[in-house]
């Protein structure tokens, strides 16, 4: 069985002479322009950064090295027992571009269970922040502290060569994708359950069953799955979105991955990007709490132009690049139509009239350029109803899982030799000058 070392090993040469191809022969040619309203609009719409795992097609969605998510879910590995991909299956795929064998998904979960016990100055650095500092902060804190033991970070201080990047940063990406579930369940411990004792790694264990039984949910085979399927699908949505462009950057600068994921992670925390899901459970709860769990389509649109009307984004809906449904939100509904104790809860019942409601009120209101739900409209209503109540703690999980593509990309950008990116600001006045 070839390691995930030794894959990628071989896949990186073709990728390197692909560049050098590319670097030769099209340096020069135009694949797009740049208009005045993208560097004013948070440059949507601009072709600007390489990002080898997936692409985003605004109607179908994400492909992971051209795979859908349909052709994901029928291809990877899951766990024993189970039926979701698991996060290492994911991981193989986008970190090689190729589908894992049952034995290198299962040797690559027992090699993270192995590297995922946390250094005893982190856990006591976690144990001293109150449990009311965010989830997300003391996330992002926990993950910058791990570069106490960054071995890119190590060698560079050597004098490593540049053709060595890529394996320390393997090395290191590695051990801090199988530490996220002790550090993101020791939050979740000492902020919602304090005194309750966290159980070691089990080595037999995938990295999502881990982290489910860490955080108190182990017995709970559905509750699992959906960790799995979540954590899979969050994985990785092309390179520009926030949290994974941060890391691009700041990996950029050679800076280790730990410093580089940290920084994503205070990306993704904030309500326009991942917090969207706590938002969602948060607005969704609201409303239940004025109309009641029986409400009808004319109560959600009434709810739903208020929210507008005060000024405030509906939650989970709208995107930067998608002009249709969100295929992960698709994917997660399946889940949840395939279950008929998820067909009969509240939360998930409101959630799927919201969405029978929204566009609508959205394409109404006018200024979205997409009407339809994104991922977050409906990721939490699951864990919700398992009793994974706190929603304060759900981009934590999103956290632990879009470090599968954006730690994916640091190692490709250090195989590759990117540069540092510095891409080039204009002051309104120097604009207008280029104008005339
Ligand atoms: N509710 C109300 N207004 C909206 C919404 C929405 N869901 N989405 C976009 N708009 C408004 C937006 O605020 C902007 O208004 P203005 O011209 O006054 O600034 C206008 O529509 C045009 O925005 P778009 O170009 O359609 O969206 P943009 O690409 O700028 O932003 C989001 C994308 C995702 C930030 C935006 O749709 C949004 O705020 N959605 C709600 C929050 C959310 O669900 N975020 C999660 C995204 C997914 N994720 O996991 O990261
Ligand atoms: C994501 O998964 O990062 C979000 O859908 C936001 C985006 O792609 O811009």
């Amino acid at each position: 069985t070839k390691s995930l070392k030794e894959t990628l090993q071989e896949v990186i040469p073709g990728k390197q002479a692909q560049l050098k191809k590319l670097k030769a022969e099209h340096a020069q040619t135009v694949v797009g322009d740049v208009k005045v309203e993208n560097i004013i609009g948070g440059m949507r719409g601009i072709k600007a950064m390489l990002w080898e795992a997936s692409v985003l097609d605004p109607n179908e969605g994400i492909r992971f090295h051209g795979l859908s998510i349909p052709d994901v879910q029928k291809v990877l590995p899951a766990a024993p027992g189970g039926k979701e991909i698991i996060a290492e299956s994911m991981l193989w795929l986008l970190l090689t571009g190729q589908v894992p064998t049952e034995a290198q998904t299962r040797q690559l979960s027992r090699e993270l269970a192995e590297k995922g016990d946390l250094p005893p100055f982190v856990e006591k650095l976690i144990d001293s922040f109150p449990a009311t500092l965010h989830p997300m902060t003391q996330l992002g804190m926990g993950v910058a502290a791990l570069n106490h033991d960054s071995l890119f970070q190590a060698a560079y201080e050597k004098g490593m060569k540049k053709t060595e990047y890529w394996t320390y940063m393997l090395d290191d990406c590695i051990n801090l994708i199988a530490r996220l579930p002790a550090l993101a369940a020791r939050i979740y411990r000492n902020v919602y359950n304090p005194g309750t004792p966290l159980p070691a790694l089990n080595k037999d264990l995938d990295l999502v069953g881990n982290y489910s039984t860490l955080l108190g949910f182990g017995d709970n085979h559905s509750l699992t799955e959906y960790l799995r399927l979540y954590i899979a699908l969050h994985g990785d949505h092309e390179g520009g979105n926030a949290s994974a462009h941060t890391a691009h950057l700041v990996g950029s600068t050679l800076s280790d991955p730990y410093l580089a994921y940290s920084s994503a992670l205070f990306a993704l925390a904030g309500p326009l990007h991942g917090l969207a899901n706590q938002e969602v459970l948060r607005w969704q709860l609201a409303m239940q709490a004025e109309i009641g769990s029986d409400v009808s389509h004319e109560q959600i649109k009434e709810y739903l132009w208020r929210t507008l009307k005060s000024g405030q984004v509906v939650p989970g809906y709208g995107h930067g690049v998608l002009r249709n449904p969100d295929p992960r939100f698709t994917a997660l509904q399946e889940f949840c139509d395939a279950r008929p104790e998820l067909q009969e809860s509240s939360i998930i019942q409101l959630v799927k009239k919201t969405y029978e409601v929204a566009p609508g009120v959205l394409k109404e209101h006018g200024k979205t350029k997409n009407p339809y739900p994104n991922v977050d409209a409906t990721s939490g209503c699951v864990l919700y109803h398992y009793g994974l109540k706190e929603f304060k703690y759900y981009t934590v999980i999103f956290g632990v899982s879009r470090a599968l593509g954006a730690l994916t990309q640091l190692v490709w950008s250090r195989a590759l030799g990117l540069p540092i990116e510095r891409p080039k600001s204009l002051s309104m006045d120097a604009l207008e000058k280029l104008i005339k």
